[in-house]
């Protein structure tokens, strides 16, 4: 019997369960992209980019002069940060994830490191980073920020030109040789810089690991120079190189940051001892795309949060707001609807664990201590809730009206519902377990 050893993690002066705590009963985070794509939106000089509408610089290979004539129009005079972490905590969310810096290289923050930030490039001159830390803090919402190890704006961190090409187009599969100086003189003060002037961050979400500049023993570094600066803070598995999705979380001496980010996707089933956090937009695009109207539902989203949660995964959800500095209406309207479900059932989500259960038919199965959640999707024509044959039911009730004691027919294993489902997108009933 030999077992291999995983190699030794830093010294930390916080255990990671004491450091994951907050995360994990947070269940639910918003996700804000924002930057200078804000201002094209998707769409410049007649060319709708395909997909994710913060890609445009590198999608529609706009040259880096151009594109920084962004940054002298940056000047979100509708932003409001206070606004904004309110919208989040009335959804229910727990925590707020904003890009700090995207892939095209705008900070959002009074950087040292550079000019090319909202005080010193464009007229907002406001300390965006800074405020909503402020308003985060202030209402109880932890803060964190996402970075970009790509930088398009970089000279240091850029792809090469193709040799051959006018329109400006890069290489992206080449090696930059002055990548480790980026990384070094510029990537790292800046991480240093987000842990040191904005207070406790809860979360430093990496993007931009797939770049072939970007090594291993980068991302084993990034990731104890950010538990030196704060021991608490949380760190995506997109800290290590070529890191994606559930990629390297398996923890069997795999270095791979706090927990997986699934993107863009809702995994088939969760992991053994795994943190993950599924990162979801409401229509196509990351960043404010003017021309996608294809918003998912309200039913969709709640569906969604729920189906993450009895994974025993998070959901960050985005939002991308508009030039002007506002949160589309369309994604504060689902919110709305999302806080109205959580204010009635959000005791089957926050602190809540796996199901120990198989999906059943109906819906989903959510756990906290001795209490399981039957997530009820399709209100069952009968009236009769089929439950797991292992359930010993103790009293049972709905969230959405806990005076009232449900029937449990203990021959069938049914619990007998009223006609009406009290929620249309989820109706929750709470089962207190006997043992
Ligand atoms: C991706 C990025 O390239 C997207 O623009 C977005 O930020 C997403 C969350 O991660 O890898």
């Amino acid at each position: 019997a030999c077992k291999s050893t995983p190699p030794k993690k830093p010294q930390l002066s916080i255990s990671e369960d004491q450091r994951m705590e907050w995360w994990r009963d947070a269940g639910f985070g918003m996700f804000i992209h924002w930057g200078l794509y804000a201002i094209p939106a998707g769409v410049y000089k007649g060319d709708t980019v395909r997909g994710n509408a913060e890609w445009i610089m590198d999608k529609l290979d706009i040259p880096v002069k151009e594109y920084e004539q962004f940054a002298s129009q940056f000047n979100p005079v509708k932003f409001d940060a206070e606004k904004w972490v309110s919208i989040a905590k009335d959804a229910g969310m727990k925590y707020i994830v904003i890009t700090s810096k995207h892939h095209e290289g705008f900070c959002l923050w009074d950087s040292k490191t550079t000019d090319y930030d909202v005080m010193e490039a464009s007229p907002f001159n406001r300390d965006i980073i800074k405020e909503l830390a402020e308003a985060c803090r202030r209402e109880g919402i932890k803060f964190c920020v996402y970075y970009s190890i790509v930088d398009w704006h970089h000279p240091q961190a850029q792809a090469p030109l193709f040799p051959n090409y006018n329109a400006g187009q890069r290489d992206s599969t080449v090696f930059n040789p002055d990548f480790p100086k980026y990384y070094e003189n510029y990537l790292k003060p800046q991480v240093k810089e987000l842990l040191t002037e904005y207070g406790d961050i809860g979360v430093v979400w990496f993007d931009g690991d797939w770049i072939p500049d970007y090594t291993t023993e980068m991302g084993k570094e990034l990731y104890s120079f950010i538990r030196d600066l704060q021991p608490q803070t949380i760190v995506n598995n997109r800290v290590d190189k070529g890191r994606a999705g559930m990629s390297g979380m398996n923890k069997e001496g795999v270095y791979a940051g706090d927990f997986g980010t699934p993107e863009k996707e809702i995994p088939d089933t969760g992991m053994d001892g795994v943190d993950w956090e599924s990162c979801l937009t409401m229509n196509g695009s990351w960043g404010f795309k003017s021309t996608d109207h294809n918003w998912k539902s309200e039913k969709t989203l709640i569906h969604n949060l729920v189906e993450i949660v009895s994974k025993g995964g998070n959901l960050l959800l985005n939002v991308g707001p508009t030039a002007e500095g506002e949160i589309p209406q369309a994604s504060v309207e689902r919110l709305a609807a999302m806080g109205d479900w959580v204010e009635v059932n959000g005791e089957s989500i926050y602190g809540a664990e796996a199901s120990p259960f198989e999906k059943p038919e109906w819906g989903r199965y959510t756990i906290k201590d001795n209490v399981l959640y039957a997530h009820v999707f399709d209100w069952p024509a009968d009236g009769k809730l089929a439950l797991h044959p292992e359930v010993n039911p103790g009293r049972v009730s709905l969230l959405a009206d806990e005076s009232a004691t449900l029937k449990f027919d203990g021959a069938n294993a049914t619990v007998e519902l009223p006609e009406q489902a009290p929620d249309d997108a989820v109706s929750v009933i709470k089962i207190e377990l006997k043992n």
